[in-house]
């Protein structure tokens, strides 16, 4: 089967051009994975080279040892994908003690994947295990209107949570859990994956301070929608902070109580504080 015309590479390569659209990807900025289903890794093996080198990931990922994922290129540039996606995304499987990887299509020329692999990975690992497979999706791009709030906002769950419940009722139905934050840290590295993906434990989105956003999800739709709210509720929040830094009115947590018996939402009590 032609690998292109694969339903999970084209949905893979269709979000790195939303994406791109939506000015979350200048030059080389984000990253994406998607880890493959047994059907979707059948599908395409007759294409798997054996040519390319067991290289470090950078970090132990046991629970994902055998798994395939498909992934964007280091230093590749999002807007680049649609155009040659065998030379900017590639699929890569994890060896059996889980801390090495073998590119096994695409990333022509010696390509790598993302620096942000560990995160990737570890994330991956992380929702593998809380979502019962279910989740398969890691997406990171960089959201002016986020990384702006983390300039003025404290660097904590509960504020960015609260603060972008209030500015749609849509938030809370698509992030009941609330958000979570890393303060600044040098990305790439093991240490901030460690972060990271101890907070997706509780989490589905995480923002890194100065920097972006981690979405998790079920499949590339839930996870670019993720992102997409969030963003759309930091840009509102960025323009009622530049209208006027004390709000008028607003959904305020008895709203938000409401909402949540009505939808069922559960929400947890530490983000329903007074203010
Ligand atoms: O350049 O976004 O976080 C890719 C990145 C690194
Ligand atoms: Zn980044």
């Amino acid at each position: 089967m032609d690998i292109l015309k694969t339903d999970f590479i084209r949905d893979f390569i269709k979000t790195t051009d939303d994406g791109y659209k939506q000015g979350w990807h200048e030059r080389n900025g984000g990253n994406l994975s998607y880890r493959m289903k047994e059907s979707d890794v059948e599908a395409v093996r007759e294409h798997f080279t054996g040519d390319r080198p067991w290289m470090d990931i950078g970090t132990r990922v046991p629970d994902l040892a055998g798994e395939y994922f498909v992934i964007t290129g280091t230093g590749k540039y999002f807007r680049n994908v649609v155009l040659h996606p065998e030379a900017n995304i590639g699929i890569i499987e994890i060896n059996a003690a889980g801390d090495k990887y073998k590119v096994r299509w695409g990333l022509k020329d010696g390509g790598r994947p993302t620096s942000e692999l560990p995160t990737h990975l570890m994330n991956h690992e992380v929702k593998k295990k809380a979502a019962n497979g279910a989740h398969r999706v890691i997406y990171h791009c960089h959201p002016a209107n986020i990384i702006a709030l983390t300039f003025v906002l404290p660097l904590s769950d509960k504020v960015f949570t609260r603060e972008l419940w209030e500015m749609m009722p849509e938030c809370p139905v698509v992030f009941p859990e609330g958000i979570g934050v890393v303060e600044w840290m040098v990305p790439g590295s093991r240490e901030i994956a460690v972060v990271s993906s101890d907070l997706m434990k509780k989490y589905n989105a995480v923002i890194w301070a100065h920097h972006g956003l981690f979405c998790s999800g079920e499949d590339f739709d839930t996870a670019f929608g993720l992102a997409h709210t969030i963003e759309k509720a930091a840009e509102i929040l960025v323009k009622v902070l530049s209208i006027r830094p004390d709000k008028l009115q607003t959904i305020t947590s008895e709203n938000l109580r409401e909402l949540s018996k009505a939808f069922r939402l559960d929400l947890p009590e530490e983000f329903l504080y007074d203010k």
